[in-house]
């Protein structure tokens, strides 16, 4: 069994200056934050919202066609919104990474269990056409991170954890933590000599826009 922490820390270790994480509410966000303070304006702690990592993830990834965006989500969050998947893959790229903590339960309300026995996540994830591993050390964390996969699909890995104390609670208020990512997604926008802004958007990436429709 894998510790939430160390699934966290190989996840921002592995990550790249232009990546950007998402992470659910309760004991990941709170982790997430105590190992992130050098990169807070690329990490969204998600405050509430169960089962909203995934399309939060998969919107940054439409917007922004050049960035890695990792998602990490709780079982019992992932549980609460499984359309989420299937709407992943269809719209989804290579780009997004979902990392899911399958810990078992809802341990951040109490560890009430999550699942029946013998659910399989990653049966769930591989049905909705998700190419999905499964991490039961650190070495397959570091793997999925750094790999570069050959076609578009989105990658899934369920990581197999053990319940563990989280880290302090976070502590910047939704607002900031919203605005700061906005910021950090708009830093391509500049300022014109006359004093407009203009959006640099890449023609590339305009065209990927009107690609959506077609994938
Ligand atoms: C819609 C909704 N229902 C219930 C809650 C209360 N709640 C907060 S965290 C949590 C548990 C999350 O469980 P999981 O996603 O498995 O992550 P874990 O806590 O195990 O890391 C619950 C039930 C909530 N915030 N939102």
């Amino acid at each position: 069994m894998l510790q939430r922490r160390s699934v966290i820390g190989e996840v921002v270790r592995g990550m790249k200056a232009s990546d950007c994480v998402v992470s659910a509410l309760g004991n990941i966000s709170r982790d997430l934050y105590a190992v992130t303070a050098g990169m807070r304006e690329r990490a969204f702690y998600c405050m509430g919202s169960m089962g909203s990592v995934t399309p939060l993830a998969l919107g940054i990834s439409l917007a922004r066609v050049e960035r890695r965006v990792f998602a990490l989500e709780g079982d019992g969050s992932l549980l609460m919104n499984l359309g989420a998947l299937v709407t992943l893959r269809r719209y989804g790229s290579r780009r997004v990474r979902l990392i899911v903590f399958d810990n078992g339960c809802y341990e951040s309300t109490g560890g009430q269990p999550s699942q029946p026995d013998g659910l399989r996540l990653e049966a769930l994830c591989r049905a909705a056409g998700l190419p999905t591993r499964v991490a039961t050390t650190v070495g397959d964390v570091t793997r999925f991170v750094a790999a570069q996969p050959r076609d578009d699909r989105p990658r899934v890995l369920v990581a197999k954890v053990d319940r563990g104390a989280a880290a302090s609670r976070v502590a910047d208020p939704p607002a900031v933590i919203a605005s700061r990512l906005a910021a950090w997604l708009s830093a391509e926008l500049t300022v014109q000599p006359g004093g407009g802004v203009r959006s640099g958007i890449p023609a590339e990436r305009r065209q990927a826009r009107r690609g959506l429709a077609v994938r």
